[in-house]
């Protein structure tokens, strides 16, 4: 049905009549309509994705797309005088997610779907998602980001279910999202809420009471874990999710015949990162209720599940001391306390055990003891995995482990996000890489073709245009459209090294105000939310936002250097800003960053790489080739050495090296104390001078001078655009459909 028919009969009156917001409406409805009249036929064996989050972005343009209708529909809003562009603006993005390992979740989803697999996402439903950041005194501040509207991609469900904590009960509620396949069926994602949440009890930024958990527990996403009552408010939130996840699971199975027994032949369960972990004593504990012995509920529910590590990060890798588990979740600890006894007995080596000499449960041991696959996010990462981190574990397991490279749907990060570049892409190879991104190599033929390179030069300065209207728009920032555009966006965290970024801006501030220029001005942009507990991310972001206004208003540099940090950095900005970006700054610490898969969306839009040997970099260069990539810094193997020899001393880089101490001084100079707060900046000083522990200084002489390579490159505009084309034509592999292909091929092993 045509859109403008579709709007007759349901309210009755012709597009051109309806209002901008009335017009979003009816394109909801009608999409969930057209959505209902795709569901999977109930295939015998089923995929349950579990993630804490999904960061799924606007939905509206992409269902459009996947629906294949999105052409059709803008023309007939054209026609009427209406722009689905604003039309979307109604749209508010759910910010369900921190960031890579969010977004992953909700690339794989849209490709489960694409492939025509058997697979639902489950997680929660966040009224107030992460937060909103917003800039105050060149700092961040934080409030809730509410996204939930009366009419909105949330159907309400009738499944509920008991939740039993210590000395309470709730009740959760199950919420879905239709995940429309690219010209396929649909699938779900399912958000449970509990029944009892209390939006009003949120005050004075994003603070409430995190015992009240009745009316807490899905209003925020991860709430600040800095005091023990926010990390056993995760804890709640995790079983939460996992015990309605492992209800529903029961259920659905034993619709279709499942006898328990042969859980697996039914299920099978992706836990994404350690967060999900507690589903696995928990459908322990529920199969056990229902009649199997413990050995038999063991050995079904570690052949039904399978988990993802994205880190290698110890902090970041979640053991719960016994006295939160036993405080939220009593029933789980006699489980979990067989589990690490069978552990015991069978393997005499502590680093393997589930529980540690100080009472805490590793999460991640019971994944990968009480699972049949075990995978890393990028090649590197997964080697690091089995000959490092996880070595003890690769020793007992090693037919466990294996590699599955991050990929990202091409839908939202090219259809989507740049449909200029698919036009230009259509006319030359046709559209067969939609559906078989690697057929996108074929644009390697047009190398040499002088027509398409101007058009593939004309296409990004037209999404430098895009991106200089929306930041003038939303943040009344203006931008030089002729400078190069060098973009570092993504959470903000030490290893990832926003501050080596941020030195690199100084240095060249200080060389342009010595009277040395650059032929093509720069604007270097950034974008990233700081945990709201993590005090140095919070100092880098005040550091980016005090060089931002001390170096946009000197007027004797702001003519060939510009600093933008965007506000409230999420998925929207990201599909803006990555069209319009010449480079790609992918500047983690080798061996930090697991993957990484902005690198990878830069890429397909023809952005070059600024990057260390690290994640799916690696991957990325053996693609494109020396050429194509600007690659500097130590080695993973170096990193690991120097960390394990505990020989890095900062302080020796900083004495040493006069263009480092240089850029580092200006951190506590006169200029920025002008702008910034003292403490702050003093703060972030000591950290770098006494501690720098993810080593920006032994890298610091080479990215400069690879960043100076890079816009000599630029230069010669002409071999600049072959390279983005190679940049382009390579990023096949990175599509999520590979990936997903590869997880249903060796793990998941459904029908399609
Ligand atoms: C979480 C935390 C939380 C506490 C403080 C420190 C810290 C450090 C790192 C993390 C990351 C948790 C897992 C995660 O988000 N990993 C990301 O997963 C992406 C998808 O696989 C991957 O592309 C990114 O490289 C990886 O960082």
């Amino acid at each position: 049905m045509k859109f403008s028919e579709f709007i007759k009969t349901e309210y009755g009156k012709s597009i051109s009549e309806c209002t901008n917001e009335e017009l979003y409406y009816a394109l909801l409805t009608l999409t969930k309509k057209m959505a209902s009249g795709k569901q999977h036929g109930n295939s015998k064996k089923k995929l349950y994705y579990i993630s804490a989050e999904f960061l799924i972005g606007k939905l509206l343009s992409n269902n459009l797309i996947n629906l294949g209708i999105y052409d059709e529909v803008k023309e007939e809003l054209a026609q009427n005088g209406k722009n689905i562009c604003e039309i979307e603006e109604f749209e508010k993005e759910p910010s369900l997610g921190n960031g890579g390992l969010g977004r992953l979740a909700a690339c794989f989803i849209d490709s489960i779907a694409t492939l025509g697999l058997n697979g639902d996402g489950v997680g929660l439903n966040y009224h107030f998602g992460l937060f909103r950041q917003v800039f105050e005194n060149n700092m961040q501040t934080t409030v809730p980001d509410p996204w939930l509207t009366e009419k909105s991609w949330l159907t309400k469900t009738d499944v509920t279910y008991d939740i039993k904590f210590k000395g309470m009960t709730v009740k959760s509620r199950m919420y879905d999202i239709d995940v429309i396949g690219y010209n396929n069926t649909s699938n779900k994602l399912h958000l449970f809420d509990v029944e009892s949440v209390d939006e009003s009890i949120v005050e004075d930024g994003i603070n409430f009471n995190k015992e009240d958990i009745k009316k807490n527990l899905t209003l925020f996403l991860y709430p600040d874990d800095s005091d023990e009552a926010g990390r056993i408010l995760r804890i709640y939130q995790q079983y939460f999710m996992v015990s309605s996840a492992a209800q529903l699971i029961l259920d659905e199975c034993v619709a279709k015949g499942c006898n328990l027994h042969d859980l697996s032949d039914y299920v099978v369960i992706q836990i994404n990162d350690t967060h999900p972990t507690m589903v696995i004593p928990e459908l322990i504990r529920l199969l056990v209720e229902r009649g199997l012995e413990m050995d038999e509920a063991i050995e079904a529910v570690t052949k039904s599940c399978a988990y993802t590590n994205h880190t290698i990060l110890a902090e970041a890798l979640e053991k719960w001391p016994i006295y939160y588990l036993k405080k939220a979740v009593p029933q789980l600890m006699p489980i979990i306390e067989v589990l690490d006894d069978k552990v015991r007995r069978k393997y005499h080596n502590q680093a393997v055990y589930i529980i540690d000499g100080e009472e805490r449960v590793h999460m991640a041991h019971i994944d990968i003891h009480y699972s049949s696959s075990v995978n890393g996010v990028a090649s590197l990462h997964t080697e690091i995995l089995k000959n490092n981190e996880l070595h003890h574990f690769y020793e007992i397991y090693p037919e466990k482990f294996n590699n599955k490279t991050n990929g990202i749907t091409f839908r939202r990060w090219l259809l989507h996000c740049n449909p200029q570049l698919t036009e230009l892409i259509t006319s030359l190879i046709g559209d067969g890489f939609k559906k078989d991104a690697m057929q996108l190599e074929k644009l390697l033929d047009y190398k040499n073709d002088k027509k398409v390179l101007k058009q593939i030069l004309e296409i990004k300065s037209a999404k430098k245009m895009e991106l200089k209207k929306a930041l003038m728009e939303k943040q009344n920032v203006t931008i030089n459209e002729n400078s190069i555009f060098d973009i570092q966006i993504k959470r903000l965290h030490e290893y990832k090294r926003q501050q080596l970024n941020a030195l690199y801006v100084i240095h060249k501030y200080l060389e342009i105000k010595a009277g040395k220029k650059p032929s093509t001005p720069i604007t270097v942009i950034f974008g990233a939310k700081a945990a709201p507990a993590y005090i140095i991310a919070q100092d880098i972001i005040h550091l980016i936002l005090c060089l931002q206004q001390l170096i946009n208003n000197d007027p004797e540099v702001s003519p060939y250097l510009n600093v933008v940090m965007v506000e409230n950095y999420n998925v929207t900005w990201a599909e803006k800003l990555i069209p319009a970006c010449d480079i790609s700054e992918q500047i983690s610490l080798a061996s930090k960053e697991a993957s990484g898969t902005g690198n990878m969306k830069f890429m397909l839009n023809g952005a070059l790489t600024l990057g260390t040997e690290d994640g799916a970099n690696v991957e990325i260069h053996e693609l494109v080739g020396d050429d194509n990539i600007y690659i500097f810094g130590d080695s993973s193997d170096t990193v690991v050495e120097r960390y394990a020899q505990g020989s890095y001393n900062a302080a020796k880089y900083y004495n040493e090296n006069a263009a480092i101490k240089e850029a580092v001084d200006f951190i506590i100079g006169e200029e920025l104390k002008a702008v910034g707060d003292k403490e702050r900046l003093e703060r972030l000083f000591n950290e770098l001078v006494s501690k720098d522990w993810f080593m920006t200084f032994p890298d610091f002489d080479e990215y400069v001078k690879t960043r100076e390579q890079a816009y000599a490159d630029y230069e010669n505009r002409e071999e600049w655009v072959q390279k983005m084309l190679v940049n382009i034509a390579k990023a096949g592999y990175f599509s999520s459909d590979r990936t997903i292909e590869e997880y249903n091929r060796d793990i998941w092993k459904l029908e399609d």
